[in-house]
C-alpha cells in the first residue's frame, strides 16, 4: 500500500507547471556537511556605518533624509537602468538578446535599524504595504513598464547586504520567468474551467486545512502543496484580487497582520531571526485587464532542520528537479504549533 507520509512521490505546481520530488522516507538522514554560522541579532536602533539609517550617507555620497516611517530610492547600484538604448540581436534563433530597460528601487521598511518585519507595530506594517501599493501603482503607470517585482533578501544567508530592515523593487519592460509562467497558468486555468486558479486552490486548502499555517479575515498563509523549499509558504487573500491596489484599506491591514504573524512564526522555528527571500506576485502592468491574476506572495526560506543547517539546490535539483524530505504537511504542523 502506497503512504504518501513516507514513500517517494512527485507533486504538481499548477502554477508552474513543474513537478517537485518528495521523499518523505529521508527525513532523518545524517548531516555532517556545511553549517552556517548562527547570526547574533543584537543591532543597535540606529548604526552610524549604515547607509539605510536616517539622515547617513549612501555610496555615492547622496545622504538620506531624516524619515519617520518608509523610505524609497533609487537603488545607486541599480540592475537595470530606465534610459537603455533599444537594441536587439538574433543569429539564427539560436543567439537572442535584447535590451532590457528598468527601474530599481529600494524601500527602507522602518527607520529603525534592529527591526525586521516581525518586530514592527502593525501601524508600521501598514505604511509598508502602502508604500508598496503606491510602487506598485506609480511604476506600473509608465508606459514601458510591464512588470513590476516587490520583494525581500532577510538575512545574510539570502545575500541580504545589510540588516536594516529593507526590501527591493525591480520593474522593467519585459515580465520576467516566474510572473510569466504564473501568468500563462492562470490564464490557461480560467480558459479551461472557469474561475480563479488560487480561489479555486484556497477553497481546497481551507476545506483540507492539514497545509493551512495561519489565517485572519483577509489572508491565509499555507504551505502549498507543492512546495519546494522545506518551510516555504504562500500568502493569499481569500477575495479575488490581482494587485496590492485593488485591496481595501481593510485588506491591507490584514495583510499586515498576516506578514507579522508569518514571520514571528518562522522566527520561533529555530529560535533565529528566520532568513528568508520573499516576494508579491501581482499582475502585470501593460495595460491588459488580466481578471484571471489573483495576487500573492511567496515565502522561500532556506533553512532545513536548525538554525545551521539549509536546504541546498544543488546535484538533482540543478540537473533533474527540486526534491524535498520533509513533506508540506509535516512543515505546515511545525510552523502552525508555534505562537505569533
Ligand atoms: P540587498 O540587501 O537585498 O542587497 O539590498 C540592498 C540594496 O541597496 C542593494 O541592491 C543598494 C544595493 O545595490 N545600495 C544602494 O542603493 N546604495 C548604497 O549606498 C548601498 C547599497
Ligand atoms: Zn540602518
Amino acid at each position: 500500500m502506497f503512504d504518501w507520509t513516507h514513500d517517494p512521490h512527485r507533486r504538481f505546481n499548477p502554477l508552474t507547471r513543474e513537478w517537485v520530488l518528495v521523499s518523505p522516507h529521508r527525513t532523518d538522514r545524517p548531516w555532517q556537511g556545511q553549517t552556517e554560522e548562527k547570526a547574533v541579532d543584537t543591532e543597535p536602533a540606529y548604526d552610524p556605518k549604515c547607509y539605510l539609517c536616517p539622515g547617513n550617507s549612501r555610496a555615492g555620497g547622496v545622504r538620506n533624509p531624516a524619515y519617520t516611517s518608509t523610505f524609497v530610492f533609487d537603488n545607486d547600484f541599480a540592475a537595470l537602468k530606465p534610459d537603455t538604448p533599444v537594441e536587439r540581436f538574433d543569429q539564427d534563433g539560436l543567439l537572442q538578446a535584447e535590451s532590457e530597460p528598468g527601474i530599481c528601487r529600494v524601500v527602507c521598511f522602518s527607520p529603525r535599524h534592529d527591526l525586521t518585519l516581525a518586530g514592527m507595530e502593525l501601524a508600521s506594517l501598514r505604511q509598508v504595504v502602502d508604500t508598496w501599493a503606491d510602487q506598485y501603482a506609480e511604476l506600473g503607470a509608465i508606459p514601458w513598464v510591464r512588470y513590476v517585482q516587490i520583494f525581500e533578501n532577510r538575512g545574510a544567508m539570502m545575500g541580504a547586504s545589510n540588516p536594516h530592515p529593507h526590501g527591493q523593487i525591480w520593474s522593467n519592460e519585459r515580465v520576467p520567468n516566474e510572473p510569466a509562467k504564473e501568468t500563462q497558468q492562470q490564464h490557461a486555468y480560467t480558459t479551461a474551467r472557469g474561475g480563479c486558479l488560487l480561489c479555486d486552490y484556497l477553497a481546497l486548502e481551507l476545506r483540507d486545512g492539514q497545509r493551512i499555517v495561519c489565517q485572519n479575515e483577509h489572508f491565509v498563509a499555507l504551505v502549498p502543496f507543492w512546495a519546494v523549499w522545506p518551510f516555504e509558504t504562500l500568502v493569499l487573500p481569500r477575495a479575488h484580487h490581482g494587485a496590492l491596489t485593488d485591496l481595501a484599506p481593510d485588506a491591507r491591514d490584514g495583510l499586515a497582520d498576516m506578514l507579522r504573524r508569518l514571520t514571528r512564526r518562522y522566527d520561533q522555528l529555530f529560535q533565529i531571526s528566520f532568513p528568508y527571500s520573499m516576494g508579491l506576485h501581482q499582475r502585470p502592468t501593460d495595460g491588459a485587464p488580466y481578471p484571471e491574476w489573483h495576487l500573492h506572495a511567496h515565502f522561500y526560506p532556506p533553512l532545513l532542520r536548525s538554525a545551521t543547517v539549509r536546504k541546498f539546490m544543488v546535484g538533482y535539483e540543478l540537473l533533474g528537479q527540486p526534491q524535498r524530505d520533509i513533506t508540506p504537511e509535516g512543515a505546515a504542523e511545525r510552523l502552525r504549533a508555534l505562537s505569533e
